[in-house]
């Protein structure tokens, strides 16, 4: 039986969108890259993820399809949604990777929100788990144990990938000082909701392998 520890870092929505100047722009949210590239280079991944927020200009999480205000939440059909400002829309600036993260040919992106009547916070599935991204069957076929969660925003979606890791049964290590959220009392949330599934949090500096 093969029962080594294989390790994935997935790296979540470190976009242009969600940076300083970005539509959606998380505080301090630029500070997570210098973090997640010394990570890569100091520890020794078996399999290295990127997911990328993106969406079709007609989504319904978009406050200006549903002339709704910007950060209410108003109920769709698939439940409650948060109305965003339009961010990361397909093949626009906003949508690329933050220049600066390193990116390497073997990295693989994983893509989501391309369903324009759901959202997907988390890189696994829709937030009606109603459909899968191609995330754990990626991470199960390349004998992964072990998931190393970080990027952008904390209390959104990296969090909810965090949750869906650990209940997808991979040992699952959230990486705090390589994130940064929206604000205070959904991150606290998002903490509790972590804890409870099982997430470990730690920093980049309690990494050893
Ligand atoms: C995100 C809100 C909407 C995120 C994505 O990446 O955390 N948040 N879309
Ligand atoms: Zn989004």
């Amino acid at each position: 039986m093969e029962n080594k520890t294989k390790r994935a870092f997935i790296i979540v929505d470190v976009q242009n969108d969600f940076i300083e100047g970005g539509s959606l722009a998380v505080p301090k949210g630029s500070e997570v890259v210098p973090v997640i590239n010394s990570i890569r280079k100091k520890n020794k991944f078996d399999l290295i993820v990127l997911t990328q927020d993106w969406h079709p200009s007609d989504h319904s999480s978009f406050a200006v399809n549903n002339n709704a205000e910007l950060f209410s939440v108003k109920e769709l059909e698939t439940g409650p949604q948060v109305m965003w400002p339009v961010h990361c829309v397909q093949n626009t600036e906003g949508a690329k990777f933050v220049s600066n993260l390193v990116h390497e040919e073997s990295d693989i992106v994983v893509q989501k929100g391309k369903n324009t009547k759901v959202d997907s916070y988390s890189g696994f599935w829709d937030n009606n788990k109603a459909q899968k991204t191609d995330l754990e069957d990626i991470l199960k076929q390349n004998n992964i144990t072990d998931t190393y969660i970080c990027g952008l925003a904390y209390d959104y979606c990296v969090s909810f990938t965090a949750v869906d890791s650990a209940e997808c049964g991979f040992k699952t290590f959230f990486i705090e000082d390589a994130t940064r959220g929206l604000q205070e009392e959904t991150m606290l949330k998002a903490k509790e909701k972590m804890e409870k599934v099982g997430v470990k949090l730690l920093k980049s500096t309690d990494l050893d392998f």
